[in-house]
């Protein structure tokens, strides 16, 4: 099976006795993509299956406690209750979170769109925006296409510059790659190089040939400081694919390495060195994540991320970065993507993708008025402790008229639910990467049948419920005819005959019908014969086919994002201020802040500490292991110190996703290893224009002992 935990997409062997029992999981050695490589997550898909806390039956709120009801009680409730709502206030008076692991989910991918359709809210936010919204932002002006995400060709290039990323323990995230410390180790046995900049030194940092610790949320000066030595040295090498070349080296003129060193914290000659190194490396790729794109400039780092990959003539290139080809047919843009279609209510962030900013959700519930947000869905997603400011939000949830949770545990948010819909576990559901193929170092197709029965409905099943209650047609709807007519309107769009697909239903009839629509004209039962996948091949060159823009090239100076350049022109002439900066960091046993209810994730000491610089601890009368106050302008919190010269001076770091402590949850475990939820400092107010993400890393706070 394909682990559905995380982006690599490992292929897992699960061995499951004659009692429905899990006793071994391991790393499948025949799968075309992962061969054999598993983390400690993928292994604790046993404990996750059999873990007594997770929910089976749909819970509902009386009187203040849940009590278990049947499947149709549930959604007899929620038609009850939501549908007055909607009646009354509108369709914005439901907001909607759609949280990670849907992206996960064949099912909450296909079939929540529909449930989404029937809804219509405008407040419709994602964990896109504690994320990767401004490289969507970047890409959607840039190529056209917001979901054109050119990935590292890992295998083949000579020379990587990793900004802001940990693959070695996120497992590579917009680079779909099993055992990426495999493939980074091959870029340095065939000789090539690996450069990361980070705040603190990572496993990934180790690993590389060089390390820089940058200044928090000063990338983009640095990239910017880059292009400007690319110009200078005449190392621009575009291609014909290209427009806006001149822009950007205008743009690109006071970023000069001497005029970034202060702010990033790099010094000049190695910039100039960094950038003639990468220019000079023939097959070279710059990858950016999570470290500069949710930082306040997180969408013009994205932008200059690729900016460098095209001037330096990697984009699209073998061992460059590449646009994956991944085998499930994809809807043609009929137009250019644009953001601010419409914009929030309450602080008028615009629109991008149809989502708006959850950094505002709180300021959408409290805010009285016309489209005031009174309900909420929230759909694999754990807000409470995923966001920004998560006390204000939680107040915000308390103040809701009705709320639906579509989850697996009743956690800091579903505690808040007044009607919690669980979904089977990931043995008990077939699966296919609808998602992040598109985001793969290689092109490969691979079907999970389901491995073990339920008496559990499938979340497509519940979604196309939801969505028969949003369209007023009550909690009745006849499920079999509402896929068939979903599929047959996928049937028509792919230009597949519908009947070709014939004894299939759900994501398995979609998949069929996408996959024969597709551009390498597979079909499932090709996949159902190959339990390790299909290996489609490496990446090949797709431009300018992939281009959705305009003018048909890739438009590298948009007005869109060059219009924020000034903001980081200001940046220039300010000093540092001294203050400390938080930035964020994961564990190869997290995962977000939902596998803390796992034991074999949770063993070990308390991986929850706020790591402080030896130069900080002593100055700020820190001690290891002490209680430290971590203060900022959103909230307080309290947990213990690590001293350790990993992290940059200035710069304090902690996981996220924990704070497991809090009354009404059903998770034994992570309770015992509560932990501190870091979401409490995070600032709600900071953003990075463009895109609306927020700002996680990178938050202004003062440390003081407790
Ligand atoms: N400070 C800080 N905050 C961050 C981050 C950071 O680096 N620093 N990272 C951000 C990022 S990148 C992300 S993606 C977000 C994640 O934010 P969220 O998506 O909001 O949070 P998760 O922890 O992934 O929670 C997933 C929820 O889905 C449920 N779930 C798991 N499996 C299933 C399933 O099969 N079906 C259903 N219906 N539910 C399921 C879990 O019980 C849990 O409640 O957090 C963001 N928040
Ligand atoms: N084990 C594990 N794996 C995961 C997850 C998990 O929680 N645990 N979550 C999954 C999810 S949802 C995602 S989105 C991915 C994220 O995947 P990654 O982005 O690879 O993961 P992070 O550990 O957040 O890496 C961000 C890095 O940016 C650094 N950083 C912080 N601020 C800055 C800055 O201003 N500039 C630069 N250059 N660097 C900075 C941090 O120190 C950190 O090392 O991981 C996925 N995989
Ligand atoms: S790396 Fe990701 S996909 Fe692979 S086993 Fe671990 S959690 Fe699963
Ligand atoms: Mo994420």
């Amino acid at each position: 099976m394909t682990c559905p935990l995380c982006e690599a997409t490992c292929g897992l062997e699960v061995t499951i006795d004659e009692k429905s029992l899990v006793t071994r999981v391991q790393g499948d050695r025949e799968d075309v993509f992962s061969q054999g490589y598993i983390c400690p997550k993928g292994a604790s898909l046993g404990a996750l299956h059999h873990d007594p806390d997770r929910l089976t039956a749909p819970l509902v709120k009386r009187d203040g406690e849940f009590v278990e009801v049947t499947w149709d009680e549930a959604f007899a409730e929620i038609d009850r209750r939501l549908r007055p709502i909607i009646d009354e206030h509108g369709k914005n008076a439901v907001a909607v979170y759609s949280g990670n692991p849907t992206v996960h989910n064949a099912a909450l991918v296909l079939y929540g769109r529909v449930f989404f359709k029937a809804l219509g809210t405008r407040n419709f936010y994602t964990a896109t925006t504690v994320d990767q919204m401004p490289k969507h932002f970047s890409s959607g002006y840039l190529f056209g296409d917001p979901q054109a995400i050119p990935v590292a060709d890992l295998d083949r290039t000579e020379h990587l510059l990793i900004l802001g990323a940990n693959p070695l323990v996120s497992n590579g995230s917009l680079m779909t790659a099993p055992d990426t410390r495999g493939r980074l180790r091959g870029i340095q046995k065939r000789g090539g190089k690996i450069v990361v900049l980070d705040p603190r030194r990572t496993r990934t940092a180790q690993l590389a040939d060089e390390h820089h610790a940058i200044r928090p949320g000063t990338d983009a000066l640095f990239l910017f400081a880059l292009v400007n030595v690319l110009f200078a040295e005449s190392r621009v090498t575009p291609g014909e694919h290209v427009t806006g070349v001149d822009e950007v080296r205008v743009l690109s003129e006071p970023f000069t390495p001497e005029a970034v060193a202060p702010a990033t914290g790099i010094d000049a000659a190695e910039i100039r060195r960094i950038a003639l190194e990468l220019a000079n490396a023939g097959r070279a790729a710059v990858y950016g994540r999570m470290g500069t794109t949710t930082q306040s400039f997180g969408t013009v780092a994205s932008w200059l991320v690729d900016v460098v990959n095209t001037l330096t003539g990697n984009l699209d290139r073998e061992g460059g970065v590449m646009f994956p080809l991944p085998a499930l047919w994809r809807p043609r843009r009929s137009s250019p993507f644009t953001s601010g279609r419409w914009t929030s209510r309450v602080r008028g962030y615009p629109e991008v993708l149809g989502e708006l900013p959850v950094a505002t959700l709180a300021d959408e519930i409290e805010t009285p008025g016309e489209g005031q947000v009174r309900a909420l869905v929230t759909i694999s997603g754990n807000p409470a402790l995923s966001t920004p400011n998560s006390a204000r939000l939680t107040e915000a949830l308390r103040q809701l008229d009705f709320m639906v949770s579509l989850d697996v545990y009743l956690n800091e948010t579903t505690r808040h639910a007044d009607v919690i819909l669980p979904g089977p576990s990931p043995l008990e559901r077939p699966h296919y990467d609808v998602a992040l193929y598109a985001l793969a170092v290689r092109n490969v197709a691979n079907w999970t049948p389901q491995a073990l029965g339920t008496e559990m409905p499938q979340e497509w099943v519940t979604l196309l419920r939801l969505a028969g209650i949003a369209a007023g047609q009550g909690p009745d709807v006849d499920v079999a005819a509402f896929d068939t007519m979903v599929a047959g309107e996928t049937a028509r769009r792919t230009g597949v005959d519908l009947a070709l697909a014939e004894g299939r239903m759900g994501p398995e009839r979609m998949i069929d019908l996408m996959l024969r629509g597709g551009p390498y004209g597979l079909s499932l039962a090709d996949l159902e014969a190959a339990p390790h996948g299909i290996d489609l091949g490496a990446l090949k060159p797709r431009l300018p086919e992939a281009l959705a823009t305009a003018s048909g090239k890739v438009e590298l100076a948009p007005d869109a994002i060059t219009k924020d350049v000034p903001r980081l022109r200001a940046e220039l002439g300010k000093t540092p201020d001294g203050g400390l900066l938080l930035i964020g960091r994961r564990h190869l046993s997290s995962n977000n802040s939902w596998m803390h209810n796992l034991t074999p994730l949770v063993r070990g000491g308390n991986r929850c500490t706020v790591q402080v610089h030896p130069d900080d601890a002593s100055r700020l009368g820190l001690t290891d292991g002490g209680l430290a106050a971590v203060t900022s302008r959103a909230g307080k919190l309290e947990a213990p110190v690590e001293v350790t010269a990993d992290v940059r001076p200035g710069v304090v770091s902690m996981p996220h996703g924990w704070g497991h402590d809090l009354d009404g949850t059903r998770t034994k475990v992570a309770a015992a290893h509560a932990g501190v939820n870091s979401n409490l400092v995070a600032d709600e107010t900071l953003l990075d224009v463009p895109s609306g993400n927020a700002v996680l890393n990178g938050i202004p706070v003062e440390v003081a002992p407790a």
